[in-house]
């Protein structure tokens, strides 16, 4: 049943908790073996490690693509503790058992996210040998345990001093479960994004695609009640559900557009974004969460009754007691400061969601009448030092440094509300928004009546549109309220004529070049 440990072999990329996690092990008479970088960790903290080329007599090779990847190093994983045979063999060839991995992986989809262009970087993060460890631990944990995750070290490290250096097989099956579940989600993620690059619109529908989707879930209904429905994926690699009724349909299609837009503001400042039938209602950045809470809050207070809270910095306390007052479906959060969700679970009938980790892009499917439609993601929009290369002033007065600053939130907003869409905002907070409308003229009546409605007045605002203006019009009805810059995606035949009713009253625009319509 417990196992003992003697030898554990640690190569981590992740090296949070590492230090104290092998003195532990070491303090245990544990033997360390590693690889360059851990190995280098290691003994900057004073820990006696032995390299793995040692045990291999083979050096690291072609920049580290090659560390592990020996019989030495699976054998001594792989081989069955019971079985004479196996260990003769290790014998014979002056193998050692490794009784404990500790391994996480290249971080391929930090990289992906970081640049999804640079294929080559995607390569590089393409961990081989960390999944080979894992799996070899895992697939042996009658005798080995594998740790995938830091924050099992804590306690593995706990029962390996309560039974003198050994774990138990209910452990050990438990961590080999969880190493399973986590070079598969790695794979996922590799296959979706090489499903994304090499989709091509003429060829058949990806087998990635419905690859991607083994897991069903039953709800208790779809859109509707007398509908059914059923979800197909692993939502638990992405956010879990820490409280409430299980999430519904519409929950579900509320809870990927809130994640989506969220994304967005991934390296802003606290952000918060108020949402309703999976369109946003308020969206604000300020300098503290609550700030951007109310602030989100005040673009219109009829809407957010029942509707789903997203926040890009762990919910504190003064936040959640300000979303408390309105009855809220769904709270979303990356973390929950010290009591605070206890405090948000007295109320029996709200879901609360911890997000996991950023979206990651995948091709979007929906089905219409005789099939099914594929296409690549409309993913989050890099940081604005970026995105400033590609848009293009095109009035004589260019936008001053705090309307960029809205244009940007503003742009942002924009592409995740429905077409046609059109968003009012000034000091990085939405002052009026217009979704879903047929016509963008009544989009952009309806964003201002929305934020009149609520007391606001548009003086020095910006305004956003998902699509090119196609006259004047639209423009000049926005100067009228009071914006003074604008973004769109230009590209109209009439441009030049917008572009003079702009410079007209003297306000300023800015092209994207690219379109955001969402239906
Ligand atoms: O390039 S690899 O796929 N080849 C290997 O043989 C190998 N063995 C471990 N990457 C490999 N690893 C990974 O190296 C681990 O999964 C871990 O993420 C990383 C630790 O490297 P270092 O100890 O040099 O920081």
């Amino acid at each position: 049943e417990v196992q003992p440990v003697r030898r554990a072999l640690l190569s981590v990329f992740d090296k949070t908790g590492l230090v104290t996690f092998a003195q532990q092990l070491a303090k245990l008479g544990i033997e360390l073996i590693s690889t360059g970088g851990t190995a280098r960790t290691l003994r900057a903290a004073g820990l006696a490690v032995r390299d793995v080329s040692e045990l291999t007599s083979f050096p690291e090779m072609l920049d580290g693509r090659v560390k592990t990847l020996h019989p030495a190093i699976h054998g001594g994983l792989l081989a069955r503790r019971n079985v004479p045979e196996d260990l003769a063999q290790l014998t014979q060839q002056g193998f050692v058992p490794i009784d404990l991995v500790v391994v996480n992986l290249y971080p391929f989809e930090a990289a992906i996210q970081q640049d999804p262009e640079n294929e080559a970087l995607a390569i590089e993060n393409i961990d081989i040998g960390g999944p080979a460890l894992i799996r070899a631990a895992a697939k042996n944990f009658f005798f080995t345990a594998v740790v995938t995750d830091p924050a099992d070290y804590e306690a593995v490290a706990n029962e390996l001093v309560q039974h003198q250096g050994a774990l138990t097989l209910k452990t050990r099956r438990q961590l080999a479960q969880k190493a399973f579940a986590h070079t598969a989600a790695y794979d996922q993620a590799i296959a979706t994004y090489f499903a994304q690059r090499t989709f091509v619109a003429s060829e058949p529908l990806p087998k990635q695609l419905l690859l991607a989707l083994p897991r069903k879930l039953c709800l208790r209904y779809g859109e509707n009640p007398h509908q059914q429905a059923a979800f197909y994926g692993h939502p638990e690699r992405f956010f879990r559900q820490l409280h409430g009724k299980s999430l519904s349909y519409n929950n579900l299609l509320d809870l990927n557009a809130a994640l989506r837009l969220i994304e967005e503001f991934r390296e802003a400042d606290p952000t918060c974004a108020i949402l309703k039938h999976t369109n946003p209602c308020g969206v604000a950045t300020a300098a503290t969460l609550v700030a951007a809470y109310q602030r989100a809050l005040a673009t219109d207070r009829r809407s957010p009754f029942g509707g789903i809270v997203v926040v890009n910095r762990p919910l504190d306390r003064e936040t959640a007691e300000a979303i408390d007052q309105l009855f809220t479906e769904v709270i979303i959060a990356p973390d929950f400061d010290e009591g605070v969700l206890a405090f948000l679970q007295q109320k029996a009938n709200r879901r609360i969601i911890q997000q996991l980790r950023p979206v990651s892009e995948t091709l979007q499917m929906r089905t219409v009448v005789g099939g099914l439609l594929v296409q690549t993601p409309d993913s989050a929009l890099p940081p604005l030092s970026v995105l400033r290369s590609s848009w293009r002033v095109v009035t004589r007065r260019a936008p001053t440094e705090a309307e960029w600053r809205d244009l940007d939130f503003a742009w942002r907003v924009v592409k995740h509300v429905k077409s046609n869409a059109i968003v009012y905002a000034r000091d990085r907070a939405t002052l009026g928004i217009g979704a879903g409308q047929m016509s963008r003229v009544d989009a952009a009546e309806l964003a201002v009546r929305k934020g009149l409605q609520e007391g606001h007045h548009f003086t020095g605002s910006v305004v956003a549109s998902d699509a090119f203006f196609p006259f004047a019009d639209g423009l000049l009805a926005a100067v009228a309220h009071g914006a003074r810059a604008v973004i769109q995606p230009g590209g109209s035949i009439r441009d030049e004529e917008v572009i003079q009713a702009a410079d007209a009253h003297d306000v300023a625009m800015v092209f994207t070049g690219t379109r955001h319509f969402a239906h």
